[in-house]
């Protein structure tokens, strides 16, 4: 696989890298708020049996002197001490299982804290809803203005932002900010942008998020801008059909969140994401970490998984899907480098 690296820009330092995909993909994340206060509200029920607290929080943050205010769910394990978390960002409100086994992560260990991507600007080409409406009240969008994904990613990085006020319960060290397919890209530029993550967590992101673009199967920035052209900026449109033009590629996503961890799953039928394109950037990003891919150079089979380095990579049976079995591999995989080295 590793003859295919020859074909791919080579690795900058972080800021360039950071620069280039603000600019060409995903636009500028919005500023950080300029006041934000929590209202948390504990919820009876579910406890799991006597297992986790659960509370939905609303985040209330005036963004260019305008309010605006979504909602997460927080679950958090009863036993005593500080607890790993995920930043999950969902295709779902509160505490919908599907995509999210809370119970199956409180046992591990983890505690949860979700939102739903809807809540904060709607998945659709709609510029005034929701946090988008504020930063675009003027019906423009320049060319390195923020797409949805980069809003998503904004939103994730505000729930870390309570996290920190939870730091009796929630160790900051052990933070995973983590998401499926759309939501999966939308996690890597988060964890890229914000050094408070020090983990992340891509699921089948495929195009866009942590497959190598040049040569890939499957989907192309051609299908995606055409169907999802407000997931990212406006100029990201020039590459369609013009990859090789790109002066970055998907690599740079993923190299951005060195030296801190980040773990890549795959599906083996999931050819619109194409496993093989999202194994090789895992290749192409290894040399920004400490630790690198550690994994021989052929494709990965069924069932392999390769998390010895700080970027580590699975391959899981299926279709595209956040399963259980993602999950545990996500765990298998954070279990092994916290608090290990
Ligand atoms: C597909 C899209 C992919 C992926 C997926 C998803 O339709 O082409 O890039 O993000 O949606 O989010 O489920």
């Amino acid at each position: 696989m590793k003859e295919l690296l020859a074909s791919l820009p080579p690795l900058l330092p972080r800021q360039q890298m950071l620069d280039l995909l603000h600019s060409q993909v995903y636009g500028h994340l919005p500023e950080t708020p300029e006041k934000l206060n929590f209202q948390e509200e504990a919820l009876p029920d579910p406890t799991f049996g006597g297992k986790a607290v659960c509370s939905i929080v609303t985040a209330h943050c005036v963004v260019k002197g305008k309010d605006f205010s979504f909602p997460f769910l927080t679950a958090i394990p009863t036993k005593a001490g500080k607890h790993p978390f995920f930043v999950h960002i969902n295709f779902r409100p509160g505490l919908a299982d599907y995509y999210q086994p809370i119970e199956e992560i409180i046992d591990n260990g983890f505690a949860v804290l979700s939102f739903c991507y809807n809540d904060v600007t709607k998945d659709d080409g709609d510029f005034t809803d929701g946090l988008a409406g504020i930063l675009y009240e003027n019906g423009n969008r320049g060319p390195e203005d923020p797409g949805k994904i980069a809003m998503w990613a904004w939103a994730a990085q505000r729930v870390m932002d309570y996290a920190q006020s939870k730091a009796d319960v929630l160790d900051l060290d052990c933070a995973i900010v983590c998401g499926h397919s759309r939501l999966g890209k939308t996690a890597l530029l988060a964890a890229a942008t914000d050094e408070r993550f020090p983990f992340a967590y891509s699921n089948e992101s495929g195009c866009s998020g942590a497959a190598i673009t040049r040569g890939k199967q499957g989907e192309h920035v051609s299908h995606i801008c055409t169907t999802f052209p407000y997931w990212f900026c406006e100029n990201y449109k020039q590459y369609m059909d013009r990859e090789m033009a790109m002066p970055f590629d998907q690599h740079y996503l993923v190299a951005s969140i060195a030296p801190r961890k980040v773990a890549i799953g795959s599906a083996a039928e999931d050819l619109w994401a194409d496993p093989a394109a999202e194994q090789l950037c895992c290749f192409a990003a290894s040399e920004a970490f400490e630790k690198g891919f550690d994994c021989p150079d052929r494709p990965a089979e069924i069932g392999e998984t390769f998390f010895g380095g700080h970027i580590g990579y699975h391959l899981r049976a299926g279709q595209h899907f956040f399963s259980r079995e993602d999950w545990q591999k996500l765990m298998q995989f954070i279990q092994t480098h916290y608090k290990q080295e």
